[in-house]
């Protein structure tokens, strides 16, 4: 759809509004000279820009709304577009060459099958009717032999719009899934601060709208770094600075977010719960926590047994009664609350039928032993006076007063939270208490006062209709098969040699990768090389060919985002659903793979499950009150190409009611709900109550760390997003090769040398890239960006680096809980 607003704006009149600009420079001084200047004259043949709407959508959240500028049938630029609310304008390097990824070397223009190894770049064009026969014929033959479960899809964080990407979840992959009955592989990554802080929070989202940052006195950014990360909102951060907001950086980095801090607090890598845990304690101690906070919006005054589950009023005779309709099982909720100590009255009574529970000194409850949460709680909090907490995570004893102070005393404060803590294995142990400190002390739910990553904008989401358009009947009503197995990374490999998972019987024969480069994104690169190897049939669709696709059978070419119709619902930085134009034809053989998931269905007999067009899905998905009521249409989305999903008014996110069971805030939780089941036991014992640990691999007392004493982070690109722009030979100008980052003083004591060529190895891996020397990063720690494939390096492979391991109930790979050893080649 062409957009009508900008396409009168013409090359003649840009020409002319620039020489008026320059006449207006050249008032106040500037050369040239207005007088000078003549206008360009253009020749007659260069066609006007046809301007469309596109959405920027890969996985740095960003979302970036853009002007797609097309001349003859072909993108030759693209620039930011006016948001409804202009504050959200943003373009960076990559949204500004996506003509070099369109046109790149590297374009997958025609299905192709591999004729070599696995893993070489040997390939062969054939027709889309060959691939999707080749594909059909190996499935139908699987599916007879061993279910449709032998298929496993894989989908990665590529593009998040709801037709061709992951849409987190309710993308249409979701239907071809379901319709498919296939089994599914989770990618597992950024999930521990959101596991973490579930425990207090019971899931529900605490970040405020960007716009309200300006309403923070402080903002504390803890392990996150939004120069690059988040490139499209750090000026919401820096505004707020300039407006007078203190910008607090917790990083053990010196970069360049920390550069922007009015204070900034060098934590040691990993170990940010012992701060927060420090913080709590300094808190407490000082009596800066309100009791009557404490009393009733927490769990605190709630009575946990011996067997670690809540005394119930159950246990106390009263019979539990039948609530509402559970709508997963169709059978009544059973309602039998948590008991505490009533102090007005002296008897146990239902934690919702008093406003004044005890906190402290009930040991027994009609001959049950009992404890309060909070005495839970205090007991593990105490065990991190500011010394003990400072001596772990290398901030000092007044810091970390200061910070209680900040958190107690000059609020409202906004926490900022991304990855910092999140990728490790004790990444959901830290973000508890983290997130104990903005909400003990009255920081979430108010103008100024928030706590989350930004991702957290995410879960307007569960407004949407994702009943009808992810799990379809046929024309008979018969509902479609729906996912079968979820697996994790870590698990296929076990699968793939023994036929079970889980102990029951599994065999799977092959897989289908979308939006993800999984052999160079997945820890432990030569553990996913295998089980790809182990798959005997394994199809990839992209855009590029990629080092993940070299390992396909088939690979089917992808729509570029600009060359198809879709609906960019992607909130980590804006409140806005984007409409995409298509506006050109797919390069190549090229096509979008809402399309593919449908020819493919037709090709296995299942067709009738994809009885759907682009437009009649994404209708089916706003189908819900929730969107009419804030105009969120599709038929408003095509004219107006954005659309707000709040009322308008800075959101401020509501601190009330939380998701927990007691819906206050949580210090204990009595079931531990594993993020993924393993088959293993678990130790319940330090899951339920407050409970941190230093990173299997780079705490600084595991001897694994001992013996490869550098803790290796992974830092993000500025000009990729992920492996993304690889292809792209504009920003290999700017970032040609990959290099480790260390410390000068680390440098000396190696004999290394900028732009010296190094080694890093452990246990499981190593790598060969150039070195920088960089004073930002502390002793000990070196620092290197994940985004780069085989080829880039001089040898090995980054990604051999971090272990595939899995916390104990947290699916989470931990890309920076690493330890390498280096040294000069
Ligand atoms: N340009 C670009 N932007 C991106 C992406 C991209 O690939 N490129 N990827 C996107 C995705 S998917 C993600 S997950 C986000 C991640 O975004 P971020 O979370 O900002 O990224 P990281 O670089 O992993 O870590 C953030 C900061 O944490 C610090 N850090 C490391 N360890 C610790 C620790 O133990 N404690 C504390 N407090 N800090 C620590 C690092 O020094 C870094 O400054 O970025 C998104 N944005
Ligand atoms: N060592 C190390 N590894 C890491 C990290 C780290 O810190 N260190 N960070 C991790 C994190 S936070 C994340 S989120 C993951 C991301 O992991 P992935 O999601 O696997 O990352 P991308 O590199 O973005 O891969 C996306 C692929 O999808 C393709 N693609 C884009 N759009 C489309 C489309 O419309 N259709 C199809 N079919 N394909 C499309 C792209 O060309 C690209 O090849 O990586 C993780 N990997
Ligand atoms: S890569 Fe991210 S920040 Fe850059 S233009 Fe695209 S969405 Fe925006
Ligand atoms: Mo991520």
């Amino acid at each position: 759809m062409q957009d009508e607003k900008t396409h009168g704006f013409t090359r003649r009149s840009f020409i002319k509004g620039a020489a008026v600009l320059t006449a207006a420079g050249a008032l106040v001084g500037c050369s040239p000279k207005a007088e000078n200047l003549e206008e360009v004259k253009e020749p007659e043949s260069i066609p006007a820009d046809e301007i469309y709407a596109g959405v920027c959508r890969g996985n740095c959240g960003g979302g970036c709304f853009l002007n797609v500028h097309v001349r003859d049938g072909q993108v030759v630029r693209t620039t930011a577009r006016d948001m409804p609310d202009t504050q959200y304008n943003r373009i960076c390097t990559k949204g500004l060459t996506h003509v070099g990824r369109i046109y790149g070397a590297d374009r997958v223009l025609y299905p192709m099958k591999r004729v070599g190894e696995r893993g070489s770049n040997d390939f062969e064009r054939i027709s889309w009717d060959e691939a999707l026969d080749t594909i059909a014929e190996k499935w139908n033959g699987y599916r007879e032999q061993f279910g449709p479960t032998s298929i496993m899809f894989f989908l990665g964080s590529g593009n998040y719009a709801a037709l061709s990407g992951s849409c987190n979840g309710a993308g249409a992959y979701q239907r071809f899934v379901n319709a498919l009955g296939c089994s599914y592989c989770s990618l597992d990554v950024d999930a521990a601060v959101g596991f973490g802080s579930k425990r207090a929070t019971g899931g529900i989202d605490l970040a405020n709208e960007l716009t309200d940052r300006k309403n923070a006195k402080t903002q504390v950014i803890w392990g996150n770094n939004p120069t690059i990360s988040l490139m499209h909102t750090m000026h919401f951060f820096m505004e707020a600075k300039e407006n007078g907001t203190r910008f607090v950086v917790i990083d053990p980095v010196y970069n360049a977010t920390a550069s922007k801090a009015d204070w900034w607090v060098p934590v040691k890598g990993g170990t940010d719960g012992a701060l927060a845990l420090g913080v709590l304690n300094v808190l407490f101690e000082n009596g800066w926590i309100d009791e009557d906070m404490l009393r009733n919006k927490t769990n605190c005054g709630l009575l946990i047994k011996e067997d670690g589950k809540f005394l119930r009023m159950s246990d106390l005779g009263v019979e539990p009664t039948e609530g509402e309709l559970d709508p997963a099982t169709g059978e009544p909720t059973v309602i039998d609350p948590p008991a505490v100590w009533d102090e007005a009255s002296g008897t146990a009574v239902a934690f919702s039928e008093t406003t004044s529970p005890v906190l402290e000194g009930i040991t027994e409850v009609e001959g049950i032993k009992v404890q309060t949460v909070y005495e839970n709680a205090m007991g593990y909090i105490s065990q991190y006076p500011p010394a003990t907490a400072s001596g772990i995570c290398g901030v000092a004893e007044d810091d970390i007063r200061e910070l209680a102070r900040i958190y107690h005393e000059d609020g409202p404060v906004t926490t900022e939270i991304m990855m910092g803590m999140n990728h490790y294995r004790n990444g959901h142990y830290s973000a508890w208490p983290v997130y104990l400190v903005s909400l003990l002390t009255g920081n979430a739910g108010a103008p100024g006062a928030a706590i989350g990553q930004s991702e957290e904008y995410l879960p307007q989401l569960m407004y949407s209709n994702i009943a009808e358009a992810c799990y379809p009947s046929d024309s008979s009503g018969n509902p479609c098969p729906g996912q079968a197995n979820l697996l994790h990374t870590v698990q296929v490999s076990d699968v793939l040699e023994t036929g079970k998972f889980l102990g029951e019987d599994l065999t799977i024969k092959s897989a289908y990768i979308h939006c993800s480069n999984p052999i160079v994104t997945m820890c432990d690169h030569e553990y996913t090389q295998n089980w790809f190897d182990k798959l005997e049939f394994v199809v990839v669709a992209d855009m590029c060919m990629t080092e993940t696709c070299k390992h396909a059978d088939i690979v089917l070419p992808s729509a570029h985002w600009f060359e198809q119709v879709d609906l960019g619902f992607l909130f980590s930085s804006h409140p806005y659903l984007l409409w995409q134009d298509k506006c050109i034809e797919p390069v190549g053989e090229a096509k979008p793979d809402f399309q593919i998931f449908g020819l493919l269905l037709d090709k296995l007999g299942l067709g009738e499950f994809w009885n759907i067009s682009e437009e009649e899905y994404l209708e089916t998905l706003l189908d819900s009150d929730y969107w009419r009521s804030v105009g969120c249409t599709v038929e408003k989305l095509k004219t107006d190409k954005a659309a707000r999903i709040y009322p308008e008014g800075d959101k401020i996110a509501q601190a009330e009611v939380f998701g927990t069971e007691t819906g206050r805030i949580g210090l204990y939780q009595e079931t531990v709900t594993p993020a993924y089941v393993s088959g293993k036991e678990i130790d319940e014992s330090i899951e339920r109550g407050l409970h941190w640990e230093t990173p299997t691999f780079a705490g600084a007392d595991r001897e694994y760390r001992q013996a490869h004493p550098y803790h290796l982070l992974s830092e993000h690109m500025r000009t990729h997003t992920h492996t993304q722009w690889w292809d792209c030979e504009y920003v290999k100008e700017y970032e040609p090769e990959p290099i480790v980052r260390l410390n000068p003083d680390d440098a000396a004591e190696l004999g290394l040398s900028e732009g010296d060529t190094a080694k890093l190895f452990n246990d499981q891996g190593f790598v060969v890239m150039k070195v920088a020397i960089n004073a930002g990063l502390p002793r000990g720690m070196i620092s290197s960006a994940r985004s780069w494939q085989k080829d880039d390096f001089i040898d090995g492979h980054f990604a051999s680096l971090p272990s595939r391991e899995y916390n104990q109930v947290c699916a989470n790979q931990a890309f920076n809980d690493v330890a390498v050893s280096i040294e000069k080649m």
